[in-house]
């Protein structure tokens, strides 16, 4: 098995083979690493761990130190397996202002905290492709809220937020003429703008809406995090291509010796904004919602952004140079640090949020970039990690003053002190890592027990299963000076940025079942005795309920060719993980998983005349099989 870079980092790599012996990598495995992730039958895991879905859309679920899938949660991407998407309850949450988009790329999560702690209340998840934030309830693991963001493209910056849930951020990859203008591409420098995003969310509700957005030159914004205590009111980002150039070739974007990592003072853009230095610019995006207690997902289209110009905003906006296309843009838990890391560097800069304050309030810059100060690179620097690996993506942090990074070209997770920027360990990632994450890795309290590297390329790791293979996890042992690796799993889609924390935040306030006197859908139905068929014009109702082991009504006839058939089913059981199902021949519309207390509705319009079978799909009851009924559909 050999292991294969890319070509620009062939060279390099040869430094590095230190980290690429591949065979027999079992070898790395040592001493008591079976036991260390051994959950026994009927026990929890320690903790959640969710996982971005990449091009899958998705969010998924995983017990941590087992590494066994709990969930898949559908965010952004069609769900036949739940009919989200396919529902009428669902089909607004995919709901944008270019029409229902059933999938895209989900990069990066982040949980929402309090006093830059994990609260186990919200999950947020970006889409990248067509630019969107989903917020997620951890009490029920559903997709609550997505809402579009305009003036963007690659929602890649995203959805990070600051250390008390005030703002989930999201910043632009691809810079792009604000509104929809028609523009020569070759106009980029002075037509195309990136923007950064900040996206209030309401302390109770969590529901989510554009504060503002800071408008800012033609360039790619990467990655970012909040600050934490001293820097709490700024917003760090990475970018790349401040060459500005339209054609992303090497030579055109990667000529700079170094890009700037963007800081944005996010109070003082609050104050511009509250004290109207903004402007109100048309922009339609759409904001979709789904209520609980109605169990129905409405959208509404928004008609307007405030935007803010760092020309009207003095003071708001600092670039600090940053060597060669840096990528992951990190704070140590104490909010002092900064680690940029340039993917094409052979060192990571550590900034201090200290030292750029000074150099801000000496004015210890060296020019402009189109007209947003640069502070002297030296004058922002804490130090660097000299020779830490090749290609550093990433960086999270432990409970004990200590960094780690994910080294995409050398395959290896390198740890390093944040007092005197020594590298400490090195340990071998099978292949290719991209993200990496500890529990509260991004936060004022990091657990030290647990790493988990995301790995893009996974080769010989688990039996093959094709050209396409799964991507794979692996979880290192981190509480001792080496990291020691335990467990290998395999991961769905592409996974990238990811997220734990402790079972303990989360676990107890999980939803069993739905109050069904509680039930607020319009198309409920209260008891067997309330089933009905109502016809207006060419639309038939059905109320359905689902009870083991029956559907009612069982038999519907009187319905024609062409007719939209709603059949809303409501699931009457009142007793934790019995969900029913429901499918009828010939939908185009997937199926129905009904949780208890709940009513879903599934669309059919058939076409043709005939006998359509229908029946639960989830094994509920031995008499499960039993669970069915007859539609009969007549000539018109
Ligand atoms: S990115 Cu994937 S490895 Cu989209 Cu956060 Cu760095
Ligand atoms: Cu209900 Cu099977």
């Amino acid at each position: 098995m050999k292991r294969i870079f890319l070509p620009l980092c062939l060279v390099a790599s040869v430094a590095f083979v230190q980290s690429c012996k591949m065979k027999n990598t079992t070898s790395a495995v040592k001493g008591d690493a079976d036991s260390k992730v051994y959950v026994a039958p009927g026990k929890y895991d320690e903790y959640y761990n969710f996982v971005s879905g990449g091009f899958n859309g998705q969010v998924s679920v995983y017990g941590l130190p087992s590494g066994r899938l709990l969930k898949l949660i559908p965010v952004f991407a069609v769900f036949p397996e739940n009919g989200y998407g396919y529902s009428e309850e669902t089909k607004a949450m995919l709901n944008t202002t270019n029409g229902q988009i059933p999938w895209d790329d989900q990069h990066h999560l982040d949980l929402s905290q309090t006093n830059g702690e994990q609260d186990g209340r919200w999950l947020f998840a970006n889409a990248n492709n067509t630019p969107r934030i989903a917020r997620i309830d951890l009490k029920t693991f559903k997709t609550v809220e997505i809402l579009q963001i305009p003036n963007s493209a690659g929602n890649h910056s995203s959805p990070f937020i600051t250390e008390n849930t005030e703002y989930v951020v999201a910043g632009t990859r691809f810079s792009v003429p604000l509104g929809a203008e028609d523009v020569p591409i070759s106009s980029f420098k002075q037509n195309f703008h990136s923007t950064a995003s900040f996206i209030s969310v309401d302390k109770n509700s969590g529901n989510m809406s554009i504060a503002f957005q800071i408008v800012l030159p033609g360039m790619n914004l990467d990655l970012s995090h909040g600050g934490k205590g001293p820097s709490h009111d700024w917003f760090f980002f990475s970018s790349y291509n401040t060459e500005q150039a339209y054609t992303l070739l090497e030579v055109n974007a990667s000529q700079k010796d170094k890009d700037y990592i963007v800081a944005v003072n996010w109070k003082k853009a609050e104050e511009y904004a509250k004290a109207g230095k903004g402007k109100k610019v048309p922009a339609d995006y759409a904001h979709n919602t789904y209520d609980e207690g109605k169990q129905t997902a409405t959208s509404v289209i928004e008609h307007d952004v405030l935007l803010l110009d760092p020309k009207d905003c003095p003071d708001m906006i600092y670039m600090i140079p940053c060597p060669k296309s840096p990528h992951g843009c990190d704070i140590d838990p104490s909010g002092e640090y900064i680690v940029g890391s340039g993917k094409l560097a052979a060192l990571i800069p550590v900034f201090s949020f200290s030292k750029i304050i000074k150099a801000i309030g000496s004015k210890q810059f060296e020019g402009d970039f189109q007209g947003i100060p640069i502070i002297k690179y030296e004058a922002a620097l804490y130090g660097e990690v000299q020779k830490p690996g090749l290609g550093p993506l990433h960086t999270e942090f432990d409970d004990k003053g200590n960094a780690y990074t994910s080294m995409f070209l050398s395959s290896e997770v390198v740890k390093w002190s944040l007092k005197d920027l020594k590298v400490l360990d090195r340990a071998p990632t099978y292949y290719s890592v991209g993200h990496l994450m500890i529990p509260g890795g991004d936060t004022r309290k990091p657990s030290g027990k647990y790493l988990v590297a995301y790995n893009k390329i996974t080769k010989d790791r688990f039996l093959p299963t094709g050209p396409e293979l799964a991507q794979s996890a692996q979880l290192y042992d981190i509480s001792g000076d080496k990291m020691q690796l335990l467990l290998d799993y395999p991961t769905i889609g592409e996974p990238h940025y990811a997220q734990a924390c402790l079972a303990s935040l989360i676990q107890d306030k999980q939803v069993k079942y739905y109050d069904i006197n509680k039930n607020g859908n319009e198309f409920v139905t209260m008891g067997e005795k309330k089933a009905n068929v109502v016809r207006k014009g060419n639309r038939v109702d059905v109320y359905m309920t689902a009870i083991r082991s029956h559907l009612v009504p069982d038999n519907i006839e009187g319905v024609f060719v062409g007719d939209d058939i709603y059949f809303h089913v409501t699931n009457l059981e009142q007793d934790w993980d019995i969900p029913h199902g429901f499918a009828i021949k010939n939908n185009p519309n997937a199926e129905l998983l009904i949780m208890p207390g709940e009513t879903v509705t599934l669309k059919f319009t058939p076409q043709k005349q005939g006998i359509y079978p229908f029946y639960c799909t989830d094994f509920c009851s031995a008499l499960h099989q039993e669970m069915s009924g007859y539609l009969r559909v007549s000539p018109k």
